[in-house]
């Protein structure tokens, strides 16, 4: 087998031995990579019932059969395990060399499990595995604990780690990467934090084996020329994801704002894309990248931080913040600290209109920037009342306040909802509702598309469009292991990708190959959710927030709408339908079957019947 090395690494921390083990080749022919490997793993050894912070949950650390290779955009890796957020599939994709270095060491994919006594990093330098002490590094903060690995490890040294949030068990802490990226929002950190691992650092000497590797290299230097010659391209690098806030701002009226309770922000131009490039001290990239989408300012403590849309979005105009520097410097926090950007940014705007509507004794104001420092603080050291609560997510917040609040806690699946309000954009708001992780943009960014084809209708192509989307953003990009933004952002043709694979792995597989692998997995996932809430599944799981349907948007060209409940019922139908899953939102023996996944029926059947 080429392309894949059939290897990986399972690392218990409970014993702190690590070991070599082989995988059978049909689970790369099935599963590619990636997600495929994170939810074949946890079906197959994560039982049901497991509780996510319990040595029995897996942390995974994957990568596909382009990860980590010399050809662009590559430099990323697929973190996943039982969320502690969501109780469900939880994954995430983080540039970072780690990538490149498990790829040198000569492993595709890493499970960890257990739990130590004492703090651990796990440290792989080609086939000597090792755990080490990590006392040194516990309660550091992200930069300062990445800093000290790479000094003692080399310069280039591949790391994930995770900073105070993880080790306090923060339900939304994220693993980090190069003092810049992150990932796994429905908190892959925890699940680390929860096993007492700090960190895993790889330093790889070996090279990867590919099929074809002559062509390979010659595809490499076309595709950094294509991308590099792209128009697209330099407006890219210079603006990076910012650059969308005008259009959310001003074409699509989407931009999530006092706790998605607008989609326009009285203040959008104090934090828009312009003022991030007047402050911009420097860009990041990740490795193999020909973009990099990483924009840097300083913060009001004159610290660096990279900011994103997202960031800006949830931390800015949904907690109603006026200054682009003190949104960096929460930002920067939660990355010093490891939590997820988005999931704060919603708790403390939810924590923000709990005290406008006296639900919760703490007073905490829109825009007050220095509570809502202090409470980032609070919540990533579990600290005082306001701070435990908002440390579980606004679904358990949600439920412990009670009154009413779960209308306006902003989640689906108990992942915080991203950057774009839904109460005029039904295809979004199904995009958020169907996403594998919980309410995540990052399976079906529909919206632009949605907003140029008719944002009213309740259209069978919207659907369409979101499992076209799916297949690809959700599903081959997530198995390959490849950033999606050369394709999406800069215009690189998606017939690339099975060349590329083809040379690597001697695989003539057409992009239908692929997307068969991304409907495999989107059917598991789905299966994988329906395991764990057993009777308890129902379509109200992918069902937006109340607030979309029963509060109309008060400014704005768009005051006056919301989501319709029939309509986006209709919506729903349509994709169990398209997808082949029964009215209960739940994949049909039919489905399972024609998707190679006919061992997973006994292990469902147990909890509810299939038809
Ligand atoms: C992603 C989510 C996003 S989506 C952003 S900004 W983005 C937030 N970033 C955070 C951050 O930063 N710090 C922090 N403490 N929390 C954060 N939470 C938020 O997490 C770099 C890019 C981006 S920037 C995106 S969309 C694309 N994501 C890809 C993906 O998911 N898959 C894929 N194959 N290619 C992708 N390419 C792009 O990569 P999660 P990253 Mg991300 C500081 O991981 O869990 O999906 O969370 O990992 O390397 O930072 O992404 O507008």
């Amino acid at each position: 087998m080429k392309g894949w090395t059939g290897k990986l690494i399972r690392a218990n921390l409970t014993t702190l031995k690590a070991k070599i083990e082989k995988y059978p080749k049909d689970l790369a022919l099935e599963f590619v990579g990636g997600r495929g490997f994170a939810i074949k793993t946890l079906w197959d050894e994560v039982p049901a019932g497991t509780d996510p912070l319990s040595p029995e949950n897996k942390f995974i650390a994957a990568l596909g059969p382009l990860a980590g290779l010399n050809m662009p955009n590559v430099g990323k890796t697929l973190v996943a395990g039982k969320s502690p957020l969501t109780g469900g599939y939880g994954d995430g994709n983080l540039g970072t060399n780690f990538s490149v270095h498990l790829r040198r060491s000569g492993y595709d994919f890493l499970i960890v499990e257990g739990k130590a006594k004492t703090p651990q990093y796990l440290l792989i330098e080609d086939q000597d595995i090792s755990f080490r002490d990590a006392d040194h590094l516990w309660g550091k903060g992200t930069f300062e604990a990445e800093a000290k690995l790479v000094k003692d490890h080399g310069r280039g040294v591949g790391t994930l780690l995770i900073g105070q949030g993880g080790e306090k068990l923060v339900k939304y802490a994220v693993v980090r990467s190069l003092l810049g990226r992150a990932g796994g929002r429905p908190g892959m950190g925890t699940i680390m934090g929860s096993k007492h691992l700090k960190a895993i650092v790889a330093k790889g000497t070996g090279m990867p084996e590919l099929h074809d590797p002559d062509t390979f290299e010659k595809l490499s230097k076309e595709g950094y020329k294509d991308i590099k010659d792209k128009p697209a391209t330099p407006s890219w690098k210079e603006q990076g994801t910012m650059q969308v806030w005008d259009w959310v701002q001003n074409v699509g009226y989407v931009l999530p704002t006092y706790n998605f309770q607008e989609g326009v922000y009285e203040h959008a131009d104090k934090l828009s894309c312009e003022v991030m490039q007047e402050l911009r001290v420097k860009t990041l990239g990740c490795p193999r990248c020909t973009i990099r989408c990483g924009h840097c300012i300083e913060d009001t403590d004159g610290q660096i931080v990279e900011l994103d849309y997202e960031n800006v979005a949830l931390l800015g105009s949904n907690t109603g913040m006026r200054d682009l520097r003190e949104v960096g410097t929460l930002n920067r926090l939660a990355d010093d600290y490891g939590v997820d950007t988005i999931s704060l940014g919603a708790s403390i705007a939810f924590a923000m209109e709990a005290s406008e509507k006296g639900l919760i004794d703490e007073k905490i104001e829109w825009g007050d920037f220095q509570k809502a420092r202090q409470l980032t603080e609070d919540i990533c050291h579990r600290r005082g009342k306001l701070g435990q609560l908002l440390a579980d997510g606004t679904r358990i917040a949600a439920e412990k306040i009670g009154k009413g609040s779960m209308d306006f806690a902003m989640q689906i699946k108990g992942l915080e909802i991203s950057g774009y309000d839904c109460h005029a954009a039904p295809g979004m708001a199904l995009s958020f509702g169907v996403s594998q992780i919980g309410a995540h943009h990052k399976e079906a960014w529909i919206i632009t598309w949605e907003i140029e084809h008719g944002r009213e209708g309740y259209l069978e192509g919207k659907v369409d469009e979101v499992i076209r989307l799916q297949r690809l953003r959700g599903g081959m990009f997530e198995n390959l292991v490849s950033c999606r933004f050369p394709w999406i952002e800069v215009g690189f043709e998606l017939d690339w990708y099975p060349r590329y694979f083809a040379a690597a792995t001697g695989l003539k597989w057409s992009l239908e190959d692929l997307y068969r692998v991304s409907d495999r997995c989107y059917s598991l996932i789905r299966s994988y959710w329906v395991r764990e809430a057993g009777g308890d599944w129902s379509p109200q799981m992918d069902m937006p927030p109340a607030r979309w349907f029963n509060e109309p948007l008060t400014k704005g060209p768009l005051a006056g709408s919301t989501l319709d409940r029939d309509g986006f019922d209709k919506l729903l139908s349509w994709y169990y339908e398209k997808r082949g899953w029964d009215d209960r939102g739940i994949p049909t023996k039919a489905t399972l079957k024609s998707l190679g996944l006919e061992w997973a029926i006994p292990d469902l059947e147990k909890v509810v019947k299939l038809n």
